[in-house]
Formats: structure tokens, sequence, C-alpha cells
């Protein structure tokens, strides 16, 4: 078993892909987008992320990695594509369901067809072995192996978590995840646990599930703390020295495209009403609003007010946008008629104009808000930014600035 395709050169897949051709073996990475392609083709990534350009220039110059829109027989299947949430939040199946619907036409006997893209319970059996049985008559852990195997990688870590993290496997039976367990030992250097798929597909989501709530019972303490007046990054500071309490941080709300989607995948073929996981989404969700609310109060005295946003991306030291808390507090103050800048050197694509500098973006501004803490605004220097707006007002959302520096140079300091 030498000859791999991976369908979906995404976040996800095209890593996968570089580390599979660095490793042994001979890739194919599809994609059915033909911009992604042509511009892989011509030796360009698409993608933002550390270590990858390299990896991919030299898997694709020694012919290790081939990318094309096309399908070829293989024998093993990787499937990476996107798996969004529709307007009911489930889960729209549709790219696993095409992708599916290619392998069908040339699988054959003794392959092994492995599903990465993140699923809810029973998508990996009930959808692809389902299909391929209906198409095809052959039997998923008797004529060809099947596995579920999730991606844990963190974006802007992707290369190294994808060799250092464990990795779990889940197998429709023990044969098929040893078949998986051997491809991704190549070049995992963490533990690889095996499992059923039901088993690895709800771990895979319980994983993103906990981060959301994590993160929901910090926002709701800052909530309440503010109400009591207290400072909540020192309340979770504090209760984060016991030995066995981790609470993650308050902030301006969860974007990206894992976590927010996620906890809705669990939730996805059963009826249950009121969970503490749909709660805990809209508390996250309620977020951006709460912070476009106080920044309407902030500056709700200010003639054409102006306020300045640093920071476009879903999260901190990445470009990556999507369902960033940014963009919809931008629209919440474009409709109170606020003047806008956002300032964000790490992200190129953003739906809204971004400040071409620093100094555009906070020359007469009232307020600066602080939403996403990139490394590269620490060296931002507080009194310069108080020479350049119009009112000196810090909303801060990540706990980034030093309080005490930013009253010393005459600013009015709020946190979240
Ligand atoms: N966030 C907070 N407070 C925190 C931590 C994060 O508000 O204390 C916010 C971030 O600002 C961001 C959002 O949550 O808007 C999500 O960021 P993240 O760093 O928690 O997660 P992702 O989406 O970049 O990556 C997650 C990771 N999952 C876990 O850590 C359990 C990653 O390992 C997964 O591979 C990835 O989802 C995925 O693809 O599923």
């Amino acid at each position: 078993m030498k000859n791999i395709c991976v369908i979906g050169l995404g976040y996800i897949g095209l890593p996968t892909a570089c580390m599979l051709a660095s490793n042994g073996y001979n890739v194919l990475g599809i994609d059915i987008n033909e911009e992604i392609v042509t511009k892989l083709n011509s030796g360009k990534v698409h993608i933002e992320e550390p270590e990858l350009e390299e990896v991919f220039l030299n898997v694709s110059r020694n012919g290790k990695l081939r990318v094309s829109q096309n399908l070829e027989k293989s024998d093993i299947f990787i499937i990476s594509v996107p798996t969004p949430l529709n307007e009911e939040n489930k889960a729209d199946l549709s790219y696993i369901i095409n992708a599916a619907a290619k392998v069908k036409d040339y699988i054959d006997k003794g392959n092994l067809i492995i599903l990465e893209s993140t699923s809810p319970p029973s998508t990996t059996r009930k959808v692809i072995g389902s299909m391929i049985l209906k198409s095809t008559g052959l039997k998923a852990g008797e004529d060809y192996y099947l596995a579920f195997c999730p991606e844990r990688v963190l974006p802007g870590k992707i290369i190294y978590e994808l060799i250092n993290n464990d990795r779990i496997i889940g197998g429709i039976n023990k044969k098929s995840a040893e078949k998986a367990k051997e491809i991704y030992s190549s070049f995992v250097k963490g533990r690889i646990l095996l499992t059923d798929l039901e088993t690895a597909e709800f771990t895979k989501l319980a994983e993103n599930t906990y981060r959301d709530v994590n993160i929901a019972f910090s926002n709701e303490l800052a909530l309440i703390c503010n109400d009591y007046n207290i400072n909540v990054w020192d309340v979770i500071k504090l209760a984060n020295k016991h030995p066995r309490v981790n609470i993650l941080s308050p902030g301006p709300g969860v974007g990206g495209h894992c976590i927010p989607i996620d906890p809705w995948f669990i939730l996805n073929n059963v009826s249950r009403g009121n969970t503490l996981i749909e709660k805990c989404r809209d508390i996250n969700n309620s977020l951006p609003n709460i912070i476009s609310k106080k920044i309407m109060e902030i500056v709700k005295d200010k003639k054409d007010p102006k306020v300045t946003l640093f920071g476009a991306s879903y999260k901190e030291n990445i470009g990556d946008t999507r369902e960033s808390p940014t963009k919809v507090i931008y629209k919440n103050l474009a409709k109170e008629k606020v003047n806008i800048s956002v300032y964000d050197p790490l992200s190129a694509n953003f739906e809204y104009p971004l400040s071409s500098s620093l100094k555009d973006s906070l020359k007469g501004s009232d307020l600066l808000v602080l939403l996403v803490g990139h490394k590269i605004f620490k060296e931002v220097n507080l009194k310069h930014v108080s020479t350049l707006m119009r009112t000196k007002n810090i909303f801060d959302t990540r706990n980034f600035f030093k309080k005490e520096e930013a009253i010393r140079y005459g600013f009015k300091y709020y946190i979240i």
C-alpha cells in the first residue's frame, strides 16, 4: 500500500498530503477548486501556515506529491473535505457525500478509505460505508478497510502538531484501524490510539466541545464579575493556581471553523432540548454583541465617533479570519454609523477594509479595542498611540496591554 489519494487540499488535507509524501508514499492530492490546483501546480501554497510551503515545495519538486482535480486508482483514499454547519445548525455532509461518490468509481478490493473530516457520529459507517456498498457491492471491513482518523492540530502549529500530537483512529473493525495506523505511523511521533468508528468520531467532537464549554464558563464569569466590579482576569489567574482547576480565558467571542461548529455536531442526531452544550454556544455567540454594546456605551457622547479595532483574525498570531468575532462587531458598529478602522498586519483577507498602517488606524480615534492578542501588538507604543487618538480610551478584551502603563499615558482603561 504505497499510493495515497488525499481528497480535499485545505488546512488539514494539504499538510497531511505533504507529511505522507515526505515519508515514503506516492501521494495524489485532489481538490475540486481549479484555482487551488492551479496555484499549487505553480509552486504556491494557498494556506498561510508556518513550514508548510517549504515541505510542499520539497515533495512537489521530487514528484512524491502531485496535485490534480481528478481522482485515480489508489491503495488508500483519505477524505479531508469541509463539513460546514447549515442554517438549522446541522452538519452539511454534501462534501463528504461528493467525495465518497468519486471514490466509489475508483475503489478496488483491499483498498483503505480514511475519513478525516470532523463529522457527527456514524457518518463514516452510514454515509461512506453505505454508499460504497450500495454502488459497488463492496462491504466495509470485509472487502475493503474503513477508518475515521480525526485531525487535532492547532492552526498556526499544524506541521508541528501533525507530527507530535497523539492520534485517535477508529476502525469499522480492528484490521481497518490497524491498516490506518500503519499509514500514520510513517510520520506521527505521538501515540496512535485505536478504537471503533463512532467512539473516534464522538471523541473528536467532545474535545472541541469541552473547549467551547470551558470558554463559555470563563465568559460567564466575566459577565458576572462585571456586576460585582471584580477583575475576572485576577480571579481566573488565582483560581488556576488550584491543582485541579484550569479555566480558559474570556474574550470577544469564539471564532474559527471548529470550536463554534463542532458542539452542534454532537447534537446532530439526537433530540435533546435544553443542553449545556447549546447554552454554552449561546453564551459564546452573545459575546460579540455584548462587546459591541459596551463599545457604543463608551463612545456614545462623541460626535462622529471613530473606533479602532485591533485584530481581524479569529485568534492570535494567525491571519485566518473565518468566523472571526471582529466581523460581527464590525457589522454591529457599522449599523450604528460609527467610523471603524480595523488594523491587523497578519490578516490579508478580511471582508471589510483594513487600515494600511497603525497610524492611519488610530488617527482621530475615540477608542482602541483590542480584539486579538497578536504578539506584534506588544510592540505598539501606548505613549505614541495616545498622541494619535482624539480621545484616550482603550477597551482590552484579552487582558493584553499593561493597565498601569495605559493609565500613566492618560487612557481610560476598560476590560471585559
Ligand atoms: N478562545 C477564547 N479563550 C480561550 C481560548 C480560545 O476565547 O481561552 C477563542 C479564540 O480566540 C478563538 C476560538 O476560541 O476565537 C478558537 O480558538 P482555539 O485556539 O481554541 O481553537 P482552534 O479552533 O484554533 O483549534 C481547535 C483545537 N481544539 C482544541 O484545542 C480542543 C485544535 O486542536 C483542533 O484541531 C481544531 O480546533 C480543529 O480543527 O478541530
